[in-house]
């Protein structure tokens, strides 16, 4: 992927002030992406100076240059979860049925759980629920049904190490059929130890091609004294068994590299969380010359902008 040239494409500075929570904010990151009411959109991630999170949205016309909206995004409805949130964060959106959904992640005191909202107008939120058991992040939709079936990818989390955020290197197939409740089906994809996806987690929700459901997804190196790495990859799911890895890169696709990914809150971090894919053909399959932005946050501190095409990320998945 070709990082672009002005990159990072938002950082703290182009967060609005947004009394009481949002003044001088700390850092804008791992943005959900959808081209939605002809619109390139984001949801950010934006932090303030307590370590609070709260979610923006932005909009584009060109996907590079955003805007972002001058007020919070409330989730309407979210206050029915009786339970603490201490934050929400780390949205992906995907448009299935021409509305926009939206899974993201809440910490709570039993460990992370799955939200899910919807919106029609890229304004109002609706929360449906809290969608998932146990210990969970990184859930991805699929833009549409498979088998009679909605899909997901998730990653379930275990206690790595004392005290630590829990994380995990298996990411799963789960389905539904109703969008609420959830069954894991099948292991999809495990973390390689000793290389550059040992822990590993869905990044944005899959992409329909006509040679498969192309997946990138983040892993992080643990085996490096200091500090982990995140790195972002790509793999390819069988499309009419999605439980079926057909191809996996067997290196990463973007690492961090320039100063904004190396140093911020947490460094050397790229954590790919939105893909907007440009061109489709008349049956829903993406061109393979189509251009392909993959939005990523970089050190947990600004928003990076990785340029490609969906044959580069299909070659890539398969060398
Ligand atoms: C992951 C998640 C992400 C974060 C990344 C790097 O486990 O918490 O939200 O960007 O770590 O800190």
């Amino acid at each position: 992927m070709q990082r672009y040239a002005h990159n990072p494409i938002l950082t703290r500075r182009q967060i609005p002030e947004i009394p009481p929570h949002l003044v001088d904010v700390t850092s804008v990151f791992n943005p959900g992406a959808a081209f939605f009411l002809g619109k390139y959109r984001l949801v950010l991630r934006v932090q303030n100076r307590g370590r609070e999170t709260f979610f923006v949205t932005a909009e584009s016309a060109d996907g590079v240059n955003f805007t972002v909206a001058p007020r919070e995004l409330r989730i309407e409805g979210l206050e029915r979860v009786k339970e603490t949130i201490y934050h929400a964060y780390d949205a992906r959106l995907t448009v299935l049925d021409g509305v926009c959904y939206m899974m993201f992640a809440m910490d709570m005191d039993g460990g992370c759980r799955l939200g899910l909202a919807r919106t029609a107008d890229f304004v109002r939120f609706e929360f449906l629920g809290i969608v998932g058991d146990g210990d969970i992040r990184n859930g991805v939709l699929f833009p549409e049904k498979v088998g009679g079936k909605y899909l997901r990818l998730d990653r379930p989390n275990r206690q790595t190490h004392d005290g630590g955020p829990t994380s995990g290197s298996v990411i799963w197939l789960s389905e539904s059929d109703n969008l609420l409740s959830w069954r894991p089906v099948k292991p999809v994809l495990e973390g390689r130890w000793h290389y550059w996806d040992e822990l590993i987690g869905p990044g944005a929700p899959p992409v329909k091609t006509r040679e498969g459901w192309l997946c990138v997804y983040h892993g992080v190196a643990t085996h490096f004294a200091g500090v982990n790495i995140y790195q972002a990859g790509v793999f390819l799911l069988d499309l009419e068994e999605p439980s079926k890895v057909v191809a996996r890169g067997r290196q990463n696709i973007l690492e961090p590299r320039e100063l904004y990914e190396l140093a911020g809150q947490v460094p050397n971090v790229v954590f790919p969380s939105g893909m907007i894919v440009e061109q489709y053909d008349a049956a829903g399959f993406a061109l393979p010359d189509s251009r392909v932005l993959v939005y990523y946050g970089a050190a947990d501190t600004a928003v990076g902008l990785a340029i490609t095409t969906v044959r580069e990320l299909l070659a890539d998945a398969r060398a």
